[in-house]
Order: C-alpha cells, then structure tokens, then sequence
C-alpha cells in the first residue's frame, strides 16, 4: 500500500487525518472535498480510499459508484445509524466502517491500516471439509479484506502438511468436524509447536455442543464463532486478534532490540545465543564469536558531538547487519561496543569476514553529519571459536579484541599465534 486517497468535505478533519498518516506511514496521501473533484481523477492510482459516507455536494450514494473499482475502502461517517444501514453494507469494497470521534482521533482508521498492511505480508489457512463452508469463509475474507485467496486444506492433517511447508501462514480459521483429523485435534498440533502470536488460530463451528468454545479455546484457539455468524463479527475477532498480535511484537521490539540502532540487544544476544550454542554441543557445528569495538569513539564524540556518534553507531550497525548472512546473531553488546555469533563459521572464516566484510568496509565508509561533516571511522575486532561454554568463548574473543586495541583498525584471532 502506498497511495491513499482521502475523500472528506471537513477539510479541517481531512487535513488532520493526511498528516497523521503520512506520519505513521511512508503514504503518498491526496485528498479532495466534493464529488465533483472525483470526476478529474484517476481513482486506478490509489491502493487505498478513505471516504466520508455523506458529501455536502450531493445526496445520492456516491460511495456506489466507487465500489465498482478494485480499490478497498474504508468509510468513515459521523452517524452511527448509517454504519448498520443495510444499503451501505452490501457495498463492495468497503472493507470497514469507522465512526468520526474527537476522542479516539484517528486511532481506529490508523489501527486498520496496519491491520491491512499485517495480511498483506501473511498468508491465510481455511481448514474445512464442506465445500460450502469453505466457500462462506473464504467469500467472507475476501470481501473483508483485500487479500490475495487464502489457501485451504480438506482436514487438519492437511493443514499440518501446508503449514509445515510454508512458514508465511500465520492466520488459520479452522473448522471443528472434519474426517482424518479434527479441528480440536489439529488446533493442540498447531499450538505445541507454536505459540499464540505465532499462528493465530480462529475456530468456527455450528456444532450444537456449547462446550466446543472453551474445548477449542483450552486446546489453544485464539477465538471461536459460532456458526452461524455474521461477517462484522468475523472481521471484530479477526481484527482483535491481529491487534494483539501487534502489540506483542511491538512489545518483543521493545525488549529485544536497541532503541539506537534497531539491532538485538544484549539480553537477546545471550537469550539466542546460548540457545545456538547448546546445540552446537549436541549437534556438533562451528560458531564463532566476534567482538567489535569501534576506534577512538570517545574522541568522535568530542569533535562532532554526541549526536554525530549515535550517527556512526547507525552506520556501523547498518554496515554491519547488511554484511551478514540471516542467521548470524549481531548485537549492540553495550556503548560502541558490538558482537556477532556466527553459525556455521570456523575462527578463520569468522576472522575473514571480520576482516574483509567489517574492517575493511568501515575503513571504505564516509560520510556526512547533519553538519555537514565528513566523517570517517575505523573498527577492531577480536574473533574466537575457543571455549567450552559461551562465556568462556566471549571472554577469548574479548582478549582478542584487546590485543587488536594495540594497534586498531585491525582484527586478532587466535589461530594466528599458533
Ligand atoms: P578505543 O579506541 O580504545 O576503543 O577508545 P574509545 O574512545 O572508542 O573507547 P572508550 O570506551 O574510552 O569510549 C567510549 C565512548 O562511547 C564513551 C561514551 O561516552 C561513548 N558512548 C557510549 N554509548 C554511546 C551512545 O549511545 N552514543 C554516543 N554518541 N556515545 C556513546
Ligand atoms: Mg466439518
Ligand atoms: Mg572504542
Ligand atoms: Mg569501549
């Protein structure tokens, strides 16, 4: 998503909403205030239109017209009435409605967004033997949110097959009967292997028993529905859900990651890597440590200021990350100092890639502060695969480390003195 179209003749409320989501999004925002201004645009340019259910400037519904393109829309009205109109609901494309508050802001529009923008990235599962019901969920997703068609699976065996194969699943509205494996069944599979925010898993059954919820909610289903439903509440559980999912990964950041230079911090590090580390015991593979510290910092620092020095801890860190293959574990150990945890890398290779893929491509890196500054930095390393347990392998990369601070720019390793 990155165009949205506002339509909205309060051009006070209109403005407000355009700033907010070019603030909390990377949105191209236009808006217009009449139906009028709608017939000299080209409406094929936007992925996104955010629309007042009632223009001044005219009394018939316009938004009827609009729903005939393929762009989702979500309206926005300051009566509650007309939010459970049944004219307006059957509109196509108008995947939600908000109601205009003081209160709440643009909380609820901006909520939507990135719920819209989470589905987009992730695929959905619809687990149900009869063809029926598979068709009413999927219809029912699909004019409630503009996704590509989720996948479905016949039973939970299936499921468990799809799921294990594609790891971009992450929602699944599952049935409760099915033949080979049931819902209940297929739901405490899914859920010893992944945890709640991981695999969201929504439940749906019109099985006459009123004991099914809490059995599929105790069996670890994030929501249930009974069948039948209608679709706004579908979309409430469905949109709850995402939201705490949200959060909780908001949450994650929070905690495992430096607010500076958006890398894993220390507690992270050692939460990962002493996980890689016991298996490396039992299964026997290289891991290396490295450890970074960058030169004479306390004298950028000085010279350009403190602001220059978050700058080079960003560029570092941005260097650094880019340089490094996915499963290497890099963190912000503290100040200016750094650690990478690489799998799969003897001491030489890591001390190579400390060389050739660090070192050297700080020495390369320039570039100018907000005062125009051109600055430069260089960076020592020290690299270890020695020690039976992790600290022991941290401390003789930090000897290393030490070592390379005689001379710095410069990266030690142990193997070198032998
Ligand atoms: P050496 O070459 O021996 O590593 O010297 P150095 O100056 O890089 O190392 P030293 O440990 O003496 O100084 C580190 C400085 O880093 C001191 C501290 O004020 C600064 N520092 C730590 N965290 C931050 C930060 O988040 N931002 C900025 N700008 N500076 C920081
Ligand atoms: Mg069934
Ligand atoms: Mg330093
Ligand atoms: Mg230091």
């Amino acid at each position: 998503m990155k165009n949205i179209l506002i339509i909205e003749d309060d051009v006070f409320y209109c403005k407000n909403l355009k700033k907010e989501l070019e603030r909390e999004f990377q949105f191209k925002v236009n808006m217009i205030h009449s139906s009028k201004d709608l017939k000299n645009l080209d409406i094929k340019n936007y992925d996104l239109i955010i629309a007042d259910i009632f223009l001044g400037d005219t009394d018939e519904n316009y938004l009827q017209g609009l729903s005939s393109y393929d762009i989702p829309i979500i309206a926005i009205t300051a009566f509650p009435d007309s939010i459970t109109k049944e004219e307006n609901i059957k509109l196509n494309n108008v995947i939600d409605f908000i109601l205009k508050t003081d209160s709440n802001k643009f909380e609820q529009i901006i909520d939507k967004i990135k719920i819209l923008n989470y589905l987009s990235k992730i695929k959905i599962l619809i687990v149900d033997d009869a063809k029926t019901s598979q068709f009413i969920n999927l219809r029912a997703i699909k004019t409630l949110y503009p996704i590509s068609n989720p996948i479905i699976a016949n039973n939970g065996e299936e499921a468990i097959e799809i799921i294990e194969k594609d790891e971009t699943i992450k929602f699944i509205i599952t049935d409760y009967e099915m033949p080979k494996m049931d819902g209940i069944t297929f739901t405490k599979k899914l859920r010893s292997k992944y945890y709640f925010d991981e695999k969201v898993i929504i439940a749906i059954s019109g099985n006459a028993q009123r004991d099914t919820s809490s059995r599929f909610l105790k069996a670890g289903a994030n929501d249930f529905l009974y069948k039948p439903f209608n679709k706004e509440e579908l979309k409430c559980r469905i949109d709850n859900n995402i939201k705490i999912v949200m959060l909780l990964d908001e949450i994650k950041n929070m905690a495992y990651k430096d607010e500076l230079t958006k890398i894993y911090n220390r507690r992270y590090f050692y939460e990962i890597a002493s996980k890689t580390f016991a298996s490396k015991v039992r299964e026997d593979f290289d891991v290396s440590i490295i450890m970074l510290d960058i030169d004479h910092f306390k004298k950028l620092n000085d010279t350009y200021g403190h602001q220059t020095g978050d700058l080079v801890l960003q560029k570092f860190a941005t260097l650094v990350k880019n340089n490094l293959r996915e499963n290497d574990v890099f963190a912000r150990y503290g100040g200016e100092e750094f650690i990478i945890l690489t799998i799969g890398c003897d001491e030489k290779k890591a001390f190579m890639i400390a060389e050739n893929k660090i070192r050297k491509e700080v020495e390369k890196l320039s570039f100018e502060d907000s005062n125009k500054k051109e600055i430069h930095f260089t960076v020592s390393a020290g690299v270890s695969s020695r020690g039976d347990t992790l600290d022991e392998m941290i401390k003789n990369a930090d000897n290393m480390l030490y070592k390379a601070k005689e001379k710095r720019n410069r990266v030690e390793a142990e193997f070198l003195y032998e």
